[in-house]
């Protein structure tokens, strides 16, 4: 959208920001082919004029002189500029015989967590993981909400329906691994998430934060505890035990859709209060007023993040904190957990029962890992690149990853990657990843794109809708179309293929589904008649169009005048807003048995685990956490000077005590040992950590040869994946273990 002002060449354009799951409307001020500034929009019907300094360092990714434009082949130690055809020549040339000699599941593919912000591009991951046909598949869903995805398959039927805190309705949030002051929310796309706590807060709710370490957001909470990490699993346990022990529960409305309560009783019978006061570190009167708090509260939510994910029991963790909120009323109630309901679905013609969720239908070649969401895990990238045989990786197509700074044992896969044959990068930089590439293809920056949020509309805490134009035109081809040629050049159709043929199958597939879908507002419609009316949008305005104008509020095309397009969405630059999320059980639940299932058997079984681990103890004495900081985002924008300028935010927390113990001082240098690896670091004593604690930023350590990133090299920061052991995992996700890893911590001379 742009508003022309007194200044012919000066314009206002709308966008939502990309670069979190926050979705902040942002005001771009533009000047000819110069951005002039970049503030909150005042109007974003979502975040009403929120921002956070990443938001406004579009304007400076723009501009920066390293960020990659042209694709680029690697010829010995040289990076040669080409065009597209040639990129996607040589491709077609190196890669396709190599396949055809080693077989397809020698190519691994590994996607990374922008894929998620890119709107559209996440509909064109689908075609390319077909085409490349095989079933290597690695993204940086492992090594976050695996375990989120898995209980939620299993408890829902839908391993993507996260109940999500209904923040701004309810009265109590318990909040557990999460620091939504520094990483602005995840699995709950709140922009603001800090404004909305203070508004719990302020109609009288409470907000209480468990959590190793007083964050940002501890600052703010009602209520803080420190807990030792790794050992939430305990805590709710002990929480789940009370409230059967008090006759606490009350399921309220849903209590009729729930199979296997009986069985939960079962499973915490043997929970002591007490003990999990010892695992945790919080004492047996707090939990138990916990657990009463929790259950009078008039809504309430479990909610755990990061925190309760990446650890040894995720699965299990993530669970937990589903049972409270399932047995205390709170699952699908307005205030409580809530199912997004976002504009492109149909709630009304949603009936329970489905297919259920598995996993396992298939297993890695050398850890015999198995599948989860067609997945392996992370951790297990770099065994299956080092180990020679039948079906080894030899070729790796990564697309907006960073593996090399956010996969564990980092060094490990470091040196696994150097020794591929071929490996195509989609990418904007020339990072510690893409070093390793022999062609890089790099997509536009978020200013020459349109944006729709497929993703995050689908984890909104309000049922939101928002389409932003680019704001400046294409300097080159959009990632959905560099993405349909990839999948055309890997299906062996050639690198001259028209990507109009996967742009045309795309729509296909959703069309198909809903014509012959009695529920649609297009049921039985001519086909002819709608491809020739989406046709008149770009490529990538296709399936938004078609997924709007066929969900709930949508036009029908023609069936329902006056409803939702992506036409009316343009007229509608700050986004439109159809209220608060809406009930969705017993109809969004897609398990066999169309109810809850509260205890299902692979969750069951891993209770074994868990028990038998209450026993083993580790050598090394400190547990590493890892944290966040608003103005980094994950491994990169770190050459983006305005966000590292000032004093460096990378430096290892340590609590005054243990440092004492080991004659190490504010400021000093330290080195850090994990059962994996080692690094150096500087040092910062704080007593805002729970004692026997050390906590490291991820994504860090750019003074690597071969990348170009002149701003990101010349920061200080240590790589802590470097330390994060690749061979412990939880088990059913595959989920890495990122906090709670064991280390020594001694001062270096
Ligand atoms: N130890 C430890 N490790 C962690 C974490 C942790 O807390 N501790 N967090 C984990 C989590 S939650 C996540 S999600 C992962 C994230 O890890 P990754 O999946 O690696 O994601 P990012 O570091 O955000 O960015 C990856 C790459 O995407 C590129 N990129 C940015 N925008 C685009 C785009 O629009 N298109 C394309 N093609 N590329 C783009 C960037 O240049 C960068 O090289 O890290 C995980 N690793
Ligand atoms: N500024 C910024 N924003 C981001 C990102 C970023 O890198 N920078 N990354 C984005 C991504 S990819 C994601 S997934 C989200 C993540 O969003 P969050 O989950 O909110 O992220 P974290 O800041 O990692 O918060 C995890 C918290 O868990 C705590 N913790 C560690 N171990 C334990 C434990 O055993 N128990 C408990 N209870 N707490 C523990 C840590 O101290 C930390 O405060 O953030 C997103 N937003
Ligand atoms: S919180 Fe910051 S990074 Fe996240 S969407 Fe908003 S402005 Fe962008
Ligand atoms: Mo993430």
């Amino acid at each position: 959208m742009t508003s022309p002002a007194e200044n012919s060449d000066v314009s206002t354009h709308f966008r939502t920001c990309p670069l979190c799951e926050a979705t902040c409307g942002l005001e771009i001020t533009t000047k000819g082919d110069q951005v002039v500034r970049i503030r909150g929009d005042r109007d974003d019907v979502f975040s009403k004029g929120f921002i956070c300094p990443k938001g406004s360092s579009l304007k400076q990714l723009h501009e920066d002189p390293d960020r990659l434009r042209v694709p680029m082949i690697r010829r010995g130690d040289d990076w040669v500029e080409v065009s597209w055809d040639e990129a996607f020549a040589e491709i077609h040339e190196r890669l396709l015989p190599l396949l055809d000699d080693v077989g397809r599941d020698s190519l691994a593919m590994v996607l990374g967590n922008p894929n998620t912000h890119n709107g559209v591009g996440t509909y064109y991951l689908r075609p390319v993981i077909h085409a490349a046909g095989t079933k290597n598949v690695y993204s940086a869903s492992t090594v976050d909400q695996m375990p989120k995805h898995l209980t939620s398959g299993l408890m829902w039927g839908n391993a993507n329906a996260f109940p999500l805190p209904d923040l701004d309705r309810t009265d109590y949030l318990f909040m557990l691994g999460a620091n939504p002051v520094a990483s602005n929310g995840s699995l709950c796309t709140a922009p603001d998430f800090p404004g909305r706590i203070e508004a719990i807060k302020e109609r009288g709710g409470k907000v209480v934060l468990i959590d190793p370490r007083r964050t940002e957001t501890a600052e703010i909470a009602s209520e803080h505890h420190f807990i030792r990490p790794g050992s939430d699993l305990h805590l709710l346990l002990a929480i789940i035990k009370e409230i059967f022990d008090n006759d606490l529960v009350d399921m309220g409305r849903v209590g009729e859709f729930v199979n296997g309560v009986d069985t939960v009783r079962d499973l915490v019978a043997g929970v002591s209060v007490d003990e999990a006061a010892v695992a945790t570190g919080i004492d047996s009167d707090t939990i138990g007023r916990l657990a009463a708090e929790i259950a009078a509260a008039p809504t309430a939510v479990v909610y755990g993040r990061m925190g309760n994910h990446t650890v040894e029991f995720g699965t299990l963790t993530s669970w937990a904190a589903d049972v409270i909120n399932v047995l205390t009323g709170n699952l699908d109630s307005a205030g409580g957990a809530m199912f997004a309901s976002p504009a492109t679905i149909r709630i009304a013609d949603e009936t329970p029962g489905g297919r259920g969720y598995s996993t396992g239908r298939w297993s890695s070649r050398v850890g015999g890992r198995h599948e989860v969401n067609g997945e392996f895990p992370a951790a297990g990238l770099a065994e299956e690149i080092e180990t020679p045989g039948d079906g080894q990786i030899r070729a790796l197509v990564n697309i907006a990853c960073n593996p090399i700074r956010s996969f564990p044992n980092s060094e490990r896969l470091d040196a696994a990657f150097a020794g591929l044959d071929f490996m195509v990068a989609v990418d904007l930089y020339l990072n510690e990843t893409t070093r390793h590439a022999d062609v890089i293809l790099p997509p536009l920056n978020p200013l020459e794109r349109p944006h729709y949020d497929f993703a995050f509309e689908g984890n909104a805490v309000r049922v939101v809708t928002n389409f932003s134009e680019a704001v400046f035109p294409a300097s080159g081809p959009d990632e959905a179309e560099i993405l349909a040629r990839l999948a055309l050049v890997l299906g062996g159709f050639g690198p001259e293929a028209d990507p109009e043929l996967v742009h045309d199958q795309l729509v296909d597939g959703v069309l198909d589904r809903e014509l012959k879908s009695e529920h649609s507002p297009i049921f039985g419609r001519d086909k002819d008649e709608i491809v020739a009316e989406l046709k008149k949008l770009p490529p990538v305005e296709r399936i938004i169009d078609l997924r709007l104008r066929t969900g709930r509020f949508g036009d029908g095309f023609g069936a329902n005048p006056g409803g939702l397009s992506i036409g009316q969405l343009k007229e509608n630059p700050h986004g439109m807003d159809f209220g608060p999320l809406v009930e969705r059980l017993p109809g969004a639940l897609k398990t066999k048995s169309g109810m809850v299932e509260l205890a299902p058997q692979l969750i069951v079984d891993d209770m074994a685990r868990f028990e038998a681990s209450r026993s083993s103890s580790n050598g090394r004495e400190l547990l590493l956490i890892g944290r966040r900081h608003v103005r980094s985002n994950n491994s990169w924008m770190h050459n983006i000077t305005t966000l590292v300028k000032g004093r460096s935010r990378t430096a290892l927390f340590m609590h005054p005590d243990d440092a004492a113990a080991r004659e190490i001082a504010d400021g000093g240098l330290v080195e850090v040992a994990s059962a994996v690896g080692k690094v150096e670091t500087a040092v910062q004593l704080t007593d805002d950590l729970m004692p026997g604690v050390v906590c490291l930023p991820h994504g860090w350590g750019h003074q690597v040869e071969g990348t170009r990133m002149q701003i990101a090299r010349e920061q200080v920061g240590a790589n802590l994946n470097e330390l994060i052991d690749d061979a412990i995992i939880d088990v059913p996700s595959g989920n890495g273990v990122l906090n709670g890893v064991p280390v020594s911590v001694a001062p270096v001379a």
